[in-house]
């Protein structure tokens, strides 16, 4: 089963990513065949952005999945820029089995798009076509992703299935994973929003690099709802929010949360809930300063995934270009 995931190169993760998306990557990377995990810096070019802060938060984003657990020797890691097949085939789908009207529906564009302060970039539209080129380069059968991503994948499996209904069977039309519980980790002061980069109250995020103290501070003030039942309920956001990341990082279920805290103030809930988290980010956090140190270590894990992931999208994409009657024909 080949497996292909991509993370953004925004070096500060926080605890969805990290709970949504990088420990499925660690979970499933000896089930690949191989697991592919691409830093995607062609995304990260769509919005406003430094160059020379690009390659800095490159690094802190690798090196955080490498404290994560990923095994270079277990999987493919690299840096999508090195490798030009992402943006050919981009252009390859763009023009022969992506619709204009699919990108127009894509809800992370209008979220996007409307907080840009000045340019409103074509790329930033063109954002879903890019991650189809991601996972079809690679004829990926699972995608592992946090729930957010559902509608870009649907979008990825449709353009699979225009081109091979158009030009013959060529790729793979990929399946997601996403996980149960933790797919979708809410902001700790706004719980009807994801838990986001972006969002616009700091205290709402918990980094995968926090301090100790700093993870404390933002459990204690989590938004909660009135009541003060432990227990998960619709009009119960905050809490139900904190019962499924304690659910996660302490590996039980949410009905054993409930059942564990049962008469119990939500100020002690919370108080456990930021001690879990932070034993859970330890690990990370102590082998992350060692990696990140050494840039030249983490270029040289860089290469050699670019290398292996070029000699599996090469011929996938060549394949792709001959049947659309580009280039030299393939004898
Ligand atoms: P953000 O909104 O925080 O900037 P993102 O989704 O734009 O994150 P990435 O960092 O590339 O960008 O996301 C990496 C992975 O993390 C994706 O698979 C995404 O689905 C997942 N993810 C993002 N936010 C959450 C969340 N709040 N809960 C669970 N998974 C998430
Ligand atoms: N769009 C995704 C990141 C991403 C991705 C991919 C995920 C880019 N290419 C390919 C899975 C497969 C995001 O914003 N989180």
């Amino acid at each position: 089963m080949r497996i292909f995931s991509g993370i953004q190169p925004t070096g500060r993760k926080h605890l969805g990513n990290y709970i949504g998306a990088i420990s499925q990557y660690v979970d499933l990377q000896e089930q690949g065949d191989p697991a592919i995990y691409c830093v995607v810096d062609l995304h990260a070019i769509t919005v406003k952005y430094d160059p020379a802060e690009l390659r800095e938060r490159l690094y802190d984003t690798t090196a955080i999945l490498l404290a994560s657990g990923l095994d270079p020797e277990d999987c493919i890691l690299f840096r999508q820029s090195d490798v030009p097949e992402h943006t050919e085939l981009t252009w390859l789908l763009a023009g022969t089995a992506t619709s204009h009207g699919d990108l127009n529906r894509m809800h992370q564009f209008k979220e996007k798009s409307v907080k840009q302060r000045e340019l409103v970039s074509a790329g930033l539209f063109f954002y879903p076509a890019l991650m189809a080129a991601d996972i079809l380069a690679y004829n990926a059968d699972l995608v592992p992703v946090g729930d957010d991503q559902r509608q870009h994948l649907e979008l990825a499996r449709q353009i699979a299935t225009n081109f091979n209904n158009r030009f013959g069977d060529t790729f793979t039309v990929p399946e997601w994973r996403i996980p149960e519980v933790g797919a979708r980790i809410m902001d700790l002061k706004n719980p009807d929003q994801k838990m986001s980069t972006t969002s616009d109250n700091p205290a709402g995020t918990v980094y995968v690099l926090e301090d100790p103290k700093a993870i404390e501070k933002k459990f204690k003030s989590a938004t909660t709802d009135s009541g003060s039942e432990v227990r998960r309920a619709l009009d119960k956001p905050g809490i139900s929010n904190l019962i499924e990341i304690l659910s996660v990082v302490s590996g039980r279920s949410m009905e054993q949360v409930e059942a564990d805290f049962e008469g119990q103030q939500y100020g002690s809930f919370k108080v456990a809930v930021a001690e879990a988290v932070i034993e859970y980010l330890r690990p990370v956090q102590e082998k992350y300063s060692e990696l990140r140190a050494d840039e030249a270590a983490l270029e040289a894990a860089l290469g050699a995934g670019a290398e292996k992931a070029s000699a599996i999208a090469g011929p996938i994409v060549a394949a792709a270009r001959d049947k659309m009657g580009l280039g030299r024909p393939v004898a």
